[in-house]
């Protein structure tokens, strides 16, 4: 039996982060020897971070992070890798988006190659707008960097020893895309995995934001620049 640590970025989600908690922490104590929860409180203006506390108090594995300011998506996954203890690493969104089925499946087929890449099965859940993005994002990345996979923003799962050598540049979204373009011009085995994902029970989407799409618009031209012209993929 393996270990495992899960990041769980949690920014303005005081209505998901206890379901979010609730529905995994289960299924870590069915599948991992041990395993630890790292709840990212991004500087959120609600209640999340007083509710990640309260569950911290009650599971010895969990741990809190509050940050003073907000700091972004990337920049907490790399928070996270810097800090992760075990095994393998996975990102689980605070919004209690993923199913426990669909986490379920892919911890099941931990570690028949390197990396775990879910796919959203289920695309008709999200709202037109964010499904649009996504299959354009895709679709853009896949063309620039002649790759040919079925999503790149899911809940990958990692070996730590492995992606903790590689440098990660953006503090945004793009940090997976980043990380797995990094991983799969380098050479390494990954598995797709069909997930399904939930309705967002309460709070925003920050996916749709200017600011965040913007900020994935730099780190992919940046991205471009360093694996395709320069030939440096770390
Ligand atoms: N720590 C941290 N978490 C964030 C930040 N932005 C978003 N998140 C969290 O990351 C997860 C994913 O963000 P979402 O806004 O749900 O984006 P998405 O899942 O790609 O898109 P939706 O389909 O709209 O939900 C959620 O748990 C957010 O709370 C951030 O700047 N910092
Ligand atoms: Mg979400």
């Amino acid at each position: 039996m393996t270990t495992l640590t899960a990041i769980v970025p949690a920014l303005n989600e005081q209505g998901n982060i206890e379901s979010t908690i609730d529905g995994i922490v289960p299924l870590l104590d069915k599948f991992f020897k041990d395993y630890e929860v790292l709840i990212f409180n991004d500087c959120s203006s609600d209640e999340t971070g007083t509710l990640a506390e309260k569950l911290a108090s009650k599971n010895k594995n969990i741990k809190v992070i509050h940050n003073p300011r907000t700091m972004g998506l990337g920049y907490n996954y790399k928070r996270g890798v810097e800090i992760a203890t075990k095994d393998y690493i996975i990102m689980i969104p605070g919004d209690n988006e993923i199913t426990t089925d669909s986490l379920e499946t892919m911890f099941k087929k931990l570690g028949e190659k390197e990396i775990i890449i879910p796919y959203t099965v289920n695309v008709e859940i999200r709202l037109f707008s964010r499904r649009l993005l996504s299959k354009t994002y895709t679709w853009l990345i896949n063309l620039l960097f002649s790759t040919n996979l079925k999503y790149f923003n899911g809940p990958v799962i990692h070996k730590r020893e492995l992606i903790q050598t590689i440098p990660i540049q953006t503090n945004g979204f793009a940090y997976q895309t980043e990380l797995l373009l990094k991983m799969i011009k380098s050479g390494h085995s990954y598995l797709e995995i069909g997930m399904f994902l939930k309705d967002r029970n309460s709070g925003k989407s920050k996916a749709l934001l200017l600011k965040n799409i913007i900020r994935v618009s730099k780190s992919i031209l940046h991205l471009f620049y360093k694996l395709n012209i320069k030939k440096d993929f770390r």
